[in-house]
């Protein structure tokens, strides 16, 4: 008792905000670290005390970590437990008294490892693991606590679902880095939306689920268990008895904690009062009723400001009629943004309750041909107090994922500490220790989502955008530039061969090589591009034409091997293809490209063509969903980019198509994901965009088609001519031509 208090006076004692923490780079950053100079030696012999009544998965920890030392009667004195255990109880003061909370204690005398809960103590041995691998133990004492209750993960993307060898990595991840929620609800698993969610799980799933809730467990994990009903429930007391017997499955195969997912669904399903009529059910006839059943999780149909009706009382109804207990998830401002102070003091206001936020990064699903694996930045940092959970929505890459995983684990702990860079280096560090600084090379460069539905956007490349700005100034304006910036590229390009090579052959974390492949394979060809493109611009500003020849066609080899594998590698109906470096690298590249051969043209009268990769077709709509959407041009087939997204298609309002040329049309094949006979849109097609001919689609399902039969086609367009707005999806849009 006496000696803790001796221990934090003294002009010695440092306290660890600044520099030492630094040093000791603890992620998630503790609350409240207190630490001196001295560093404890770890001698070979402990005398454990509390492990018997002490948290079980907290004590294995303990022991691998111990697991070349002795146990014995004496050395150093190792207690562990949670607060009111004998084996803690003269530390219990010193306990922060918070959900999760910890003391941890490291003298030449003894360790103290103690919990305000189970948790906790599981907890201060995973601070401890982490003071253990930096070698060097320090004394130390730590207080510590998450700001933010629920933190962790959502599986809640569209695509290839997590395989269970890659979820039950993920949960060890989670409780290594201090989360708690894995919410289990991708939404490509029949049994967990429309209109499977009735059924249970066949054997294999199940015993799958089974074990990964029994994993979730021993890393302190609650493995929440979503259904995704709304696309096609009925309100009636059928529905209602066949969505508990599911609940009931899933808590006999372990599961003890439950979320509801409206989000995404038209019709009947998106109405408020029977949503929460039949939360409430479930509430009181289930989570309630089971005394080991953690709050149930809702997600709205509503889950962002952008798509709450304003003259709509969706989210207060569920504010006013949803059990106070029930947590609802949020996405922010939109259905991928930062969360704000005032975005949230909005939302929290009409629900009564603090969101629960859904944040929808690193989220790749609408840009599948871009990795995200740029930093954590953009929430605020001091609303901890106004949300109840924090949860990443990942990319169906689940250890690519992890960069921003463990960034969102330190944000969500202590989201005042948070610091974006230092974590951003440690997650790579963590994730990949022997190829450390390639991860960060290729990471820094793939962080940008490109131009995309949602408008979201990330920095990338930020070590050398002053020098990319300065040289492309300089050199665009006359042809000069510093040699140091010269070189700074050239190094950055060298620097991408390099890192591709190396974790190419990397065998220290396979699976997250094997995701990545595609893309590192890119990226190499971007690396040799940018070198190549370098010593064209020498080339032409030394007037060696023959060298200029050359690199030139060298140029043009690489940029059709890029393209090679951008149409053979990561072919999903989406968004196909590989983008690598698209911010900043590729658009330089591209620029000294156009501007050195075009310098060379003009110079010695010739006419080579400066075509990087340009898209020559071009959309125009006054569709907001739709008007942002990439095209995209498969061999004779030009589509736009499909998107999961509920289309709001105005009266009048029209999507048109401008191809660069006069193709003989083949056929149009359009699904708006609507079975009705579609009776509110006109078909037009036109060579010269003066004169249109309507055309007959014929519809099966909810596909259009029809045969353009070799009419000559530069335009088409499709306008909504009833007078009222239309809701609907736009799965395809397929304009076939017969290329010359
Ligand atoms: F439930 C939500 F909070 C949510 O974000 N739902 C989906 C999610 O599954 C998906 O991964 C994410 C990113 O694409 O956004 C939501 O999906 C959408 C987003 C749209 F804008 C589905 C349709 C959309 F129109």
């Amino acid at each position: 008792m006496k000696k803790s208090k001796i221990y934090f006076v003294g002009a010695f004692l440092l306290c660890v905000t600044g520099a030492f923490a630094q040093e000791l780079s603890l992620q998630p950053a503790p609350q409240q670290v207190v630490a001196r100079e001295n560093k404890v030696n770890l001698p070979s012999t402990y005398l454990l005390t509390g492990e018997k009544e002490a948290n079980p998965h907290a004590v294995k920890v303990l022991q691998e970590l111990l697991s070349d030392k002795q146990s014995g009667k004496n050395g150093i004195r190792i207690y562990i437990g949670e607060k009111d255990d004998k084996s803690v109880r003269k530390y219990k003061n010193l306990i922060p008294k918070h959900d999760e909370g910890y003391y941890l204690a490291i003298n030449e005398k003894e360790i103290v490892l103690a919990g305000n809960d189970e948790r906790g103590t599981y907890y201060a041995l995973q601070t401890f693991a982490q003071l253990l691998k930096d070698g060097k133990l320090a004394e130390i004492e730590i207080k510590d606590y998450p700001s933010i209750r629920y933190r962790g993960v959502v599986e809640g993307f569209y695509g290839t679902p997590w395989s269970h060898q890659a979820r039950l990595r993920q949960l060890k991840f989670y409780g290594e880095n201090k989360m708690n929620t894995y919410i289990y609800g991708p939404k490509d698993d029949p049994y967990h939306s429309a209109p499977n969610w009735r059924l249970p799980y066949p054997e294999k799933e199940a015993v799958q689920l089974q074990e990964l809730v029994k994993v979730a467990g021993e890393n302190e994990v609650d493995f929440v268990w979503a259904i995704h009903p709304g696309q096609d429930i009925k309100w009636n007391q059928e529905d209602r008895d066949l969505l508990l017997a599911k609940f009931e499955k899933m808590y006999q195969l372990g599961v003890r904690s439950f979320a509801v997912f409206f989000d995404d669904i038209s019709g009947e399903g998106t109405n408020p009062q029977k949503q929460a009529e039949l939360l409430n059910y479930i509430d009181d006839n289930f989570v309630k009723v089971k005394s080991d059943v953690t709050p149930l999780i809702m997600c709205p149909t509503e889950y962002n400001k952008s798509w709450s009706n304003p003259k709509g009382n969706y989210l207060t109804t569920l504010g006013e009629k949803l059990n106070p207990s029930v947590q609802i998830m949020w996405t922010g401002d939109r259905v991928v943004s930062d969360i704000t102070r005032d975005g949230i003091n909005w939302i929290n206001e009409r629900i009564k309750r603090p969101a629960y936020i859904w944040w929808n990064f690193p989220v790749s699903d609408y840009v599948r041909d871009h990795l995200l694996l740029g930093q954590v930045y953009g929430n605020d940092t001091t609303i901890a107090n106004e949300m109840a959970g924090f949860v990443t929505n990942p990319m169906e890459h689940a250890e690519a994922s992890k960069i921003a995983i463990f960034s969102v684990a330190s944000y969500a702990w202590n989201p005042t500490k948070y610091d974006t860079w230092k974590t951003w280096k440690d997650a790579i560090r963590n994730i990949l220790p022997g190829a450390a600084a390639e991860l960060e090379c290729f990471a820094m460069h793939n962080s940008d989502l490109g131009p995309n539905g949602h408008g979201y956007r990330r920095e990338e490349s930020m070590d050398i955008q002053p020098t990319v700005e300065r040289f492309i100034k300089s050199y665009v304006k006359d042809g000069s530039y510093e040699k140091a910036d010269f070189e700074t590229l050239q190094n950055t390009f060298e620097r991408m061969e390099e890192a591709s090579d190396i974790l190419l052959t990397n065998t220290e974390n396979e699976p997250l090589i094997k995701e990545m492949t595609p893309w590192l394979y890119q990226f190499k060809l971007m690396g040799e591009l940018g070198e190549e493109v370098l010593k064209l611009v020498v080339a032409q500003q030394q007037d060696s034409q023959s060298y200029f020849l050359r690199k030139y066609n060298r140029v043009k080899s690489l940029q059709q091997q890029m393209f090679h594998t951008d149409q053979n590698y990561n072919q999903n109906p989406y968004q196909p293809g590989v983008k690598v470096a698209s911010k900043i690298i590729k658009p330089l590249i591209d620029e000294m490209f156009v501007t050195a051969v075009s310098r060379y043209n003009q110079k010695t009268g010739s006419q080579l063509d400066a075509i990087t990769n340009y898209m020559p077709h071009k959309l125009v709509s006054n569709v907001e969903q739709i008007k942002n959407l990439p095209l995209q041009v498969k061999a004779s087939r030009i589509l736009i980019s499909p998107s999961n997204e509920v289309v709001k298609w105005a009266a009048g309002n029209v999507v048109e198509i401008e191809l660069d040329n006069v193709y003989p049309g083949q056929s149009i094949d359009i699904n708006f994901g609507k079975k009705e006979p579609c009776t509110w849109g006109r078909f037009e097609i036109s060579a010269d965009g003066k004169e249109w001919k309507a055309i007959e689609l014929a519809q099966k399902d909810a596909r259009l088609t029809a045969n353009l039969q070799k009419t000559p086609v530069k335009f088409i367009r499709f306008t909504n001519i009833s007078n009222e707005e239309q809701q609907v999806y736009l799965r395809q849009f397929v304009l076939t031509v017969e290329k010359k």
